[in-house]
């Protein structure tokens, strides 16, 4: 299904008049307001092919039903959510999940509702239904050199899919690695993953880059090949330029300083980008800025302060995608929830006065910095994230107007209560 631009539009004007009145009032408090709507316009947030049905947990799943079945309908999903908040303009596709069989025609249907392709991600942490060797104990570390080589022909696949899409990245993340002491050389299980990885940068085009993916563990439980920033960096490093560390927020042992890793990465010039989603105790996924807001915010004070240090375009310079599973949420609704989230955090780091900031911070004033970010945190920019939304054609409440049109009940009508997306 579409939503109906004039449909949009009404809906907007019911709520118009007490939007200005906020708008106004945030007008007042943040001096630079048109800058950051503009700014707020532009950014997109890729939405991943796998985040679009019910996730779950090795417990269960339950799911909402008008789970999209096929490609065609992810797409046509990713594209609700971008005409509801003009946000989501982008889809980042995951192989084997979801091959596009004739990619002229995904291209012209994602393109039909102003989609691009993000990241292409590759798979080889499961083994497929008709796959020759198993990843049971690694894929790029593997101790036997086939079943490393099966896994690097299946990147090189993955880049060919991506060219044919209109991709400019490969995003790997592997859960090689061990479960109990002794069970592998981690020295050699590194050289031969950087063997591997450098097979698979050997076949990127000129103009793509390769995001190297950590986390910190599970599925292995001991040790993880990839398991944290400073491994990541020593493969990009060894790899070349084309290679980044990408930082998925749920991906840290707990309590670990995400934006301190994030301003160094971006002085070494190597943040791919980000994966979002929140976590209370480990890889929980949960819709982005729903447990630790600040942290949220913290992370995108560092971010705009590298990226301007260095020239970069926010919207362009690096990847930005969510990566959340929903178990107990319509999936859509879950997806708006962290977009506005990652919008008001990226508004609210963008309203920071940096000169301020770094005058107290050459003064040792610790008062006057914690002071300067906790009222740009406490600042509601709600009202400038809707009305970015309003000038590009988006809802100014994506999911009051998904309620008042019943996209879920439709969507079940249309695909069943029983459809199952392939994915987490
Ligand atoms: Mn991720």
């Amino acid at each position: 299904m579409k939503l109906n631009k004039e449909d949009i539009q009404e809906y907007n004007e019911g709520l118009l008049e007490f939007h200005q009145e906020k708008l106004a009032f945030t007008k007042k408090e943040v001096t630079n307001a048109e800058a950051i709507i503009q700014k707020l316009v532009d950014f997109q947030i890729a939405i991943p092919s796998w985040a679009l049905g019910t996730g779950g947990t090795r417990f269960g799943r339950f799911s909402g039903g008008g789970e999209p079945a096929t490609l065609e309908q992810k797409i046509e999903d990713v594209g609700l959510l971008h005409a509801l908040n003009q946000a989501s303009g982008a889809i980042s596709l995951h192989i084997p999940w979801d091959i596009p069989k004739d990619a002229a025609a995904i291209k012209a249907l994602a393109d039909e509702h102003g989609l691009v392709f993000d990241a292409v991600n590759s798979n080889t942490f499961q083994d497929q239904a008709d796959q020759e060797l198993s990843y049971k104990f690694g894929s790029l570390q593997h101790t036997d050199p086939a079943v490393r080589q099966q896994a690097v022909d299946h990147n090189i696949e993955v880049i060919k899919h991506g060219i044919e899409l209109g991709s400019k990245s490969l995003t790997v993340w592997l859960s090689d690695g061990s479960c109990f002491p002794g069970q592998i050389n981690f020295k050699k299980a590194f050289e031969n993953t950087l063997e591997s990885l450098q097979k698979i940068y050997a076949e990127l085009p000129e103009d793509w880059k390769m995001f190297v993916e950590y986390k910190a563990f599970e599925p292995n439980f001991y040790s993880m090949t990839v398991g944290d920033w400073g491994q990541s960096l020593l493969f990009a490093n060894k790899l070349g330029p084309k290679a980044k560390t990408l930082v998925d927020l749920g991906h840290h042992l707990p309590n670990a300083n995400i934006e301190q890793i994030v301003s160094l990465l971006m002085m070494e010039g190597k943040l791919a980008g980000f994966h979002f989603n929140d976590s209370k105790y480990a890889d929980d996924d949960l819709t982005a800025g729903a447990i630790k807001p600040y942290q949220l915010f913290l992370i995108f004070n560092e971010l705009v302060a590298g990226m301007d240090a260095a020239g970069m375009n926010h919207a362009k310079d690096l990847g930005w995608m969510i990566d959340a599973s929903h178990n107990v949420k319509d999936p859509l609704e879950d997806l708006l929830q962290s977009v506005e989230a990652i919008m008001l955090a990226y508004a609210q780091a963008l309203s920071v006065d940096k000169e301020a900031l770094e005058n107290a911070r050459e003064d040792n004033d610790v008062v006057v910095a914690q002071n300067i970010l906790q009222n740009a945190f406490r600042t509601d920019m709600r009202a400038l994230v809707a009305e970015a939304r309003l000038r590009a054609g988006g809802a100014l409440n994506p999911i009051g107007f998904y309620r008042k049109m019943d996209v879920r009940d439709k969507l079940i009508r249309e695909r069943g209560s029983k459809t199952v997306a392939t994915g987490l």
